[in-house]
């Protein structure tokens, strides 16, 4: 991306694009909007909410930023260049939880997920510029206080709920999607601010993020990327020293995706409305993660790797030579594309593992499992991604939270469950009997991969 498109911004429909004041007032967007050759009139592509459960995974990078295509994105954005799809319609996440549903989502789940912070946050920027975070006020039942939360909010304090993924099923299901098409870690927050009101001051997230606007306006500010400058590692302490001149303004309408790569500082603000966005975070697997995965996959093979270090070693000088010695291994041993592979799948199959809420309604399917017949269809449980990996002795198939491992003959039989979304059980390849496929897809059924189709066969 050359310097010259620091950012782009994209009109989905044309009658939509703002009047001429507007784009003066941000000079770099207007220089890009008369130099892109993205921008197009897409009102008669223009494609639903692709989230509900059940649609075809590869469409949902693609809705998101449509007119973008995720190739484009992949080649021109991804890590460096923020991208403002503005479409301006105001139903286009209409399936996804709105302002009617936040009370819900903040009450029915505790807000205490051990082992990490209280995950709903009472956030504020006063007029001097003083920021407070805190909380909410807890009730004996463990549940946020949402009438505490009703005030804080009428006094012009925003409201976070993070761990959106883990509450509602269909945000679930949208970072799903996104997850199946980025190969990345993806979760959702939620900032709801009232009118005329800040949450954060300006900062930088250690995740790059799509931003999502689900009701109101917020004006966006954010500074100009600075290609592969920063880059923070998630352990990195955030910090945002930009003179606050060096920002550009957006305003974000219901419909309209942000999507900011991680290290690029930002603050929000609303005006006259008040506004409800999802930050949909991409937390990536970065090359620390896959050089990890290899040397974890290397000790697998080499014992060199396994020996402890010496005895009371914090005390003790550590010859550099055995450090050396491994990482020369380590190198030699990349050469061989098998490691390679591998190291990729350990981050394939620790993807899959991760959990978010589920509304597939598995117990119907687990009720009928005993009365499975060869002419019985299945279907794959929707929003579940699996892969199938094999090594010389054994096939496993990698999904949604678990995995079924078995001989390697099972291969092409996993194989064949990973290509078709349904089937009828007689359809499995016949290196496997009657019996076996049944239980195969038994087995497939109890653990969570496939349901048993409504309809009798
Ligand atoms: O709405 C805000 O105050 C800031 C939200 C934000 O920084 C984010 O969603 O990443
Ligand atoms: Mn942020």
């Amino acid at each position: 991306m050359s310097d010259s498109t620091p950012f782009k911004e994209i009109y989905a429909d044309h009658h939509q694009r703002p009047v001429l004041d507007t784009l003066v007032s941000i000079e770099f967007v207007c220089e890009d909007v008369v130099m892109s050759t993205e921008w197009r009139d897409t009102t008669a592509a223009a494609s639903s909410p692709a989230i509900t459960a059940g649609n075809s995974s590869t469409a949902s990078l693609a809705w998101l930023l449509d007119p973008v295509a995720p190739a484009t994105f992949a080649a021109e954005y991804w890590e460096e260049v923020p991208l403002f799809v503005n479409r301006s319609d105001s139903t286009y996440f209409a399936d996804l939880p709105g302002l009617g549903e936040i009370d819900e989502l903040i009450t029915a789940t505790s807000s205490h997920i051990p082992g990490m912070n209280e995950d709903v946050r009472i956030i504020k920027t006063d007029e001097k510029g003083v920021l407070s975070v805190h909380p909410p006020q807890v009730l004996a039942n463990g549940l946020p206080d949402i009438q505490v939360i009703y005030r804080d909010y009428q006094n012009g304090c925003s409201i976070a709920v993070n761990q959106l993924h883990r509450r509602s099923a269909s945000v679930a299901s949208l970072c799903g999607l996104l997850e199946n098409d980025l190969h990345h870690p993806v979760g959702a927050n939620l900032y709801l601010t009232p009118r005329a009101s800040q949450g954060f001051l300006p900062h930088v997230d250690t995740h790059d993020v799509f931003i999502l606007q689900m009701h109101g306006a917020k004006d966006w500010f954010f500074s100009t990327p600075k290609p592969n400058e920063e880059l923070p590692l998630p352990s990195m302490k955030p910090i945002c020293d930009q003179p606050l001149t060096d920002y550009k303004k957006i305003t974000m309408q219901p419909g309209d995706v942000l999507y900011l790569p991680r290290g690029i500082p930002h603050y929000a603000k609303t005006a006259g409305t008040s506004s409800l966005h999802y930050t949909v975070g991409v937390e990536p697997y970065r090359w620390i993660d896959f050089m990890a995965a290899a040397l974890h996959e290397i000790a697998y093979s080499s014992v060199k790797y396994r020996h402890a270090l010496p005895l009371g070693f914090f005390d003790l000088p550590i010859d550099s030579s055995v450090p050396l010695d491994l990482a020369e291994m380590l190198t030699h041993q990349l050469h061989d594309q098998g490691l390679v592979e591998r190291a990729k799948q350990r981050l394939e199959t620790e993807s899959l593992r991760a959990s978010k809420a589920t509304s597939t309604g598995h117990f119907a399917s687990l009720d009928r499992v005993r009365h499975l017949t060869i002419d019985s269809t299945v279907i794959r449980v929707p929003g579940v991604h699996c892969r199938v990996r094999r090594t010389d002795d054994s096939a496993t198939i990698d999904f949604t939270g678990n995995f079924v491992s078995g001989p390697s003959f099972l291969a092409p039989s996993l194989q064949f469950v990973a290509k078709h979304r349904k089937f009828a059980i007689k359809d499995l390849p016949d290196s496997l009997s009657a019996a076996d496929k049944i239980d195969l897809v038994e087995r497939l059924v109890s653990e969570g991969l496939l349901q048993v189709a409504a309809s009798p066969q």
